[in-house]
């Protein structure tokens, strides 16, 4: 929407995986060793499958990166998957076409037949390629230059599970300050701020595997330090909660949204809803509540933005009796695909969503303070939150 932009190709097991960023200004430090690190949490998370341990992603920055500082120019990102060297035959970008590994058994809750009719495809392995939540380690990657952005001017962001199918440990939390809940949730295998609840996690997912099932949760995504006067209330799809929703949706097997306390707001009164305001002179306009989520009207209000997300249980089943399907090129009753597959990947899912924060943010800071040089961009801000506090 704003100044920043990416676009990512790849597909799940073949060479590469890549991601182009445009509008990150120049003279911003960024680190290949930064990015590692927040590819390495996307990985972790009690419950994911085979394929985790094949891969260890990695980044080579290919362009607009120059002695640790961006150039202004494109950024290119690429991750080798190596998995490729088991399905090199499988995916061939030349070559004739092969039946091993193909895929006729639509998943329900996959893209699997819907993208297979779309786009023409007997071969159902040419949508779930593409459609697969892989292409989110780009997002992640793309996530961490932004972050890298963010930080240098104050702006932290977080996430941490709140629940996996049935548990949560929504109440445990509800006095813990975000920043806690996110340092805790770094030391859970699970990835929730109560570790000492990771065992009964850990078991129920364990129980979900025996069963050949997979789980869904929630989890939720901050952002502290984030200036007031972000996104804009003048036009439809500037406004910043917007944005924030359409890129939390796009994660692939994200079914809701809420900011702030979200659907909690719609069951009270006015004056049990909204945040009241004040004002200290060494800290400007704040408010002692945070239902609202840090954005009110579209724009950021100064206060921690908070994102909740749910996420689908995963589409692929591996129970003896999978879910009724049709077989694409018989059409006769068959049960559905089964695929090597993650039992819950609620835990990477909310760094993903971290990733979709930080790129939404940095592109709503460029859109408001220019994008040419960070050296000036950087002091505008500094300017700006003090006119905010004056104002
Ligand atoms: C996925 C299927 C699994 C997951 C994958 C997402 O991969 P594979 O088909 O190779 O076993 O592990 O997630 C990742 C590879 C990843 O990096 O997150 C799917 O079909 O969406």
């Amino acid at each position: 929407m704003g100044r920043l932009r990416f676009l990512n190709a790849g597909e799940s097991h073949g060479p590469a995986l890549t991601a182009i960023i445009e509008g990150i200004p120049s003279n911003l430090r960024v680190s290949s060793e930064y990015i590692n690190k927040e590819l390495a949490r996307r990985q972790r998370g009690y419950g994911r499958g085979g394929r985790m341990k094949i891969e260890k992603d990695k980044v080579e920055i290919l362009s607009g990166v120059r002695f640790g500082y961006t150039l202004g120019s494109p950024i290119t990102l690429m991750i080798k998957n190596k998995d490729w060297e088991n399905w090199k035959d499988i995916m061939a970008v030349e070559g004739e076409p092969t039946e091993k590994r193909e895929i006729v058994h639509p998943r329900p809750g996959h893209a699997d037949l819907v993208g297979g009719i779309k786009y023409g495809f007997k071969d159902l392995r040419n949508v779930l390629e593409r459609a697969s939540a892989r292409e989110t380690t780009t997002r992640v990657a793309v996530g961490a230059v932004c972050k890298q952005l963010l930080e240098d001017i104050g702006i932290k962001i977080g996430s941490y599970v709140v629940s996996i199918g049935e548990l949560s440990v929504k109440e445990l939390i509800q006095v813990m300050p975000l920043e806690e809940r996110f340092k805790k949730a770094e030391e859970s295998e699970v990835r929730i701020p109560v570790p000492e609840e990771d065992e009964k996690f850990k078991k129920l997912i364990d129980l979900a595997k025996e069963e050949g099932e997979s789980l869904g949760g929630v989890f939720e995504v901050f952002a502290i330090g984030v200036p007031i006067g972000l996104g804009s209330y003048v036009q439809w799809d500037r406004r910043l909660d917007g944005r924030i929703a359409q890129a939390m949706m796009s994660i692939q097997a994200m079914k809701g949204v809420e900011i702030g306390e979200g659907f909690e707001l719609a069951k009270k009164f006015g004056s049990q809803a909204h945040d009241e305001i004040f004002y200290e002179e060494d800290r400007g306009f704040y408010h002692k509540t945070n239902r609202a989520g840090g954005l009110e009207g579209g724009v950021t209000n100064g206060e921690p933005i908070i994102v909740r997300v749910a996420m689908k249980p995963i589409p692929t089943l591996m129970r003896k009796k999978s879910l009724h399907s049709v077989d694409i090129k018989t059409k006769q009753p068959f049960l559905a695909a089964k695929e090597r597959s993650d039992v819950t990947a609620v835990p990477a899912a909310a760094v993903v969503g971290e990733a979709m924060l930080a790129y939404v943010l940095a592109d709503a800071i460029l859109e408001k303070f220019g994008n040419d040089n960070w050296v000036e961009i950087k002091d505008r801000v500094t300017e700006y939150i003090e006119y905010t506090k004056r104002f």
